[in-house]
């Protein structure tokens, strides 16, 4: 099929296309649209140049040199209104994710004591091995004693007011020495995130460097905290991923099932939709009501949780979220937190879509509040399921419209799971790097953003990388693309150098390993530190190289900065809001290299940021002597 030149620019992915086209048809609107109407955007406001955190403001400083203001009116200059926004955007994402931790801390401790509704500790191997970590005594005692313990521990890491953050100890020892020597080692997760809102006030921190430093400090008690404790023990109640068969793209909607999404972040809630669909009183009512079954998909980073752990598809990335509602098949969009549009509450009410929120910290307009606790976990998700179920009556049939793509994938990979498939030691892998069969490894993670076409920032930067002998870790956004490109098929080996073709072919594994959520970027910093460790040297020596597409948001911006504090060069695809001072961006994208031994660099073209990482890990390898 044939698209507009229009539509063309948009997407790579065909399910996207061709939904583009039909909502055009339709008359009805997406982020491309809003996204064109906001055309052209605040200059000052791409520039980070727009100041508005007192109300002397708002203000904004000139980027020309000879005219307009140079100083806000308390005499903030550019280079302090940059930083002061740009960490702000930093708390922003390290509040998200490590609130997201929190959840699930809760949840371990109300399962410890018996008190949540369905829920229960299904990897007793990593609870003893966090136990160990914490050093909690696991002889002779319960798993929900231990539990418990575990519980207290991670929880006290939000509010700790001195000390340290206990998974950060498994990065390698020159590594914590030089967060400490910096000064951004950092205490409690919610400690820090606080004092990057009372230092950007108006009239405290006013050094663009301090600033800066203490925007690393937040993300690092984010990737090395809050992201790591969600992920951790996400794995301990729901099961720690191992590989297994999934499917991605708009395609795995059913013209004859409930189908029901489930979209956002956390597992607490998704985890419990899965089992409530599985029942067979609803079931049996999903069949009465005509339908043949009863069809959960996941959409974002709850998409990546419930396919790692039960092989659930997935329906799509970021940007597809309206376009799933427009294919008229869907009885209910569950939500919990982050990344949901706020547009999907006029977009549901032109179908019979339901829009059901589910968490106290974010309610929509437009959609019906259905609130989540984990005491009454299971009862509460049976009753959402049994609102879907009800809903497929409703359903227009000549509304419906399910592109057929769909992509069969291989997900699951845990940083145990690659361990196990090494066959139970990390050598293999050092052996293929130091070979040279395998030149690195890239981290590619992140959103998608209408101000670069979908997708294609993911794809055309992971193939050329595989290519060139990268072996790809993906999270997030990114794994979706990915999964949707084929790309996480053993088969997709056949698209890579030689090198990591004989590896992949040899070890029955997909060039691009789908790690999980953006959370579980804290998976990969694991495996890093693991084979820093391995090799006796830090991350910042090993040849490896990150990267964010097509990110856009605050989140993205925290895991930069902790993926670049952990000594790992990374490439943005989307130009950050920090152009506006030439200090900052040359702090981000130079000095840092003498603070953290990493820094940024911005490309948007795919393959020229790609052939960035790759002269990167090139050059590792040459210090490193391999
Ligand atoms: Ni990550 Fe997940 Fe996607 Fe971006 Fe949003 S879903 S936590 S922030 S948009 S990758």
């Amino acid at each position: 099929m044939s698209y507009s030149e229009k539509i063309l620019s948009k997407s790579v992915d065909p399910a996207t296309q061709q939904m583009l086209e039909f909502a055009e048809k339709q008359g009805l609107e997406t982020a491309w649209d809003r996204y064109e109407k906001m055309l052209p955007q605040c200059g000052f406001g791409e520039l980070g140049l727009c100041c508005r955190i007192c109300n002397m403001g708002p203000c904004r400083i000139s980027p020309f040199e000879d005219t307009g203001p140079k100083k806000g009116v308390c005499g903030a200059t550019a280079d302090i209104i940059v930083a002061r926004n740009l960490i702000r955007m930093i708390a922003g994402g390290a509040a998200a994710h490590s609130d997201h931790g929190r959840d699930l801390a809760h949840t371990l401790l109300l399962t410890a004591q018996g008190k949540s509704g369905g829920y229960e500790i299904k990897d007793e191997v990593k609870l003893a091995a966090l136990a160990k970590e914490y050093g909690i005594k696991t002889n002779g005692r319960s798993k929900e004693d231990i539990a418990l313990d575990l519980a207290h521990s991670v929880y006290a890491e939000f509010g700790k007011q001195e000390g340290f953050v206990q998974f950060s100890r498994r990065a390698p020892e020159r590594r914590v020495a030089l967060w400490k020597k910096a000064g951004i080692d950092p205490r409690g997760i919610d400690r820090e995130i606080v004092e990057i809102m009372h230092r950007t006030h108006i009239g405290v921190d006013n050094d663009p460097v301090n600033l800066i430093l203490q925007g690393l400090k937040a993300s690092i008690a984010d990737g090395w905290g809050g992201s790591c404790i969600a992920t951790e023990i996400s794995d301990v109640l729901f099961g720690t991923p191992e590989p297994v068969r999934s499917q991605a793209n708009l395609g795995v909607l059913k013209k004859d099932e409930v189908n029901i999404i489930a979209h956002g972040h956390e597992p607490v809630l998704s985890e419990m939709i899965v089992a409530a669909a599985r029942d067979p009183r609803l079931l049996d009512k999903a069949r009465a009501a005509g339908a043949e079954g009863i069809n959960v998909v996941g959409m974002c980073c709850t998409g990546n949780e419930i396919s790692m752990r039960h092989g659930i598809p997935i329906a799509g990335n970021f940007l597809q979220q309206e376009l799933a509602v427009i294919t008229g098949a869907v009885e209910a969009m569950i939500v919990d937190v982050q990344c949901i549009m706020p547009a999907l509450g006029d977009l549901c009410e032109c179908f019979h879509t339901k829009f059901i929120s589910t968490s106290p910290k974010a309610k929509f307009p437009g959609a019906v509040h259905m609130e989540f606790n984990e005491e009454k976990g299971f009862d509460i998700a049976m009753e959402i399921v049994e609102a879907a179920v009800d809903n497929y009556a409703m359903r227009n049939p000549d509304k419906v419209f399910i592109p057929e793509d769909k992509t069969d994938c291989m997900v699951g990979f845990s940083t145990e799971a690659i361990v196990k498939a090494l066959g139970g030691t990390l050598d293999p892998l050092l052996d293929a790097i130091k070979s040279g069969a395998i030149k690195g490894i890239a981290g590619i993670v992140g959103c998608n953003n209408p101000k670069i076409k979908h997708d294609h920032g993911h794809v055309a930067l992971v193939e050329e990388l595989i290519k060139n002998n990268v072996l790809i870790v993906s999270t997030g956004c990114n794994a979706i693309a990915c999964a949707k490109a084929g790309l996480m098929l053993p088969e997709a080996a056949d698209q890579a150098g030689d090198g990591l073709k004989g590896v992949c072919k040899a070890l029955g594994l997909p060039p691009v390993l789908h790690m999980g959520s953006c959370v579980d970027i804290s998976r990969i910093l694991t495996v890093c530190a693991a084979v820093a460790n391995a090799l006796g040297v830090d991350i910042s020596d090993l040849p490896v190289a990150g990267a964010a597409p097509e990110w856009m948001s605050e989140k993205a911006v925290s895991i930069g900065a902790y993926v670049v504090s952990s000594g790992i060069f990374t490439v943005l695809g989307t130009v950050p809001q920090v152009l506006g001072s030439p200090f900052v961006t040359e702090i981000l994208t130079k000095i840092a290299n003498d603070v953290v031994g990493a820094a940024f660099a911005v490309e948007t073209d795919p393959v020229k940021g790609a052939h960035l990482m790759i002269a990167h890990m090139d050059a590792k390898r040459q210090a490193l002597g391999i």
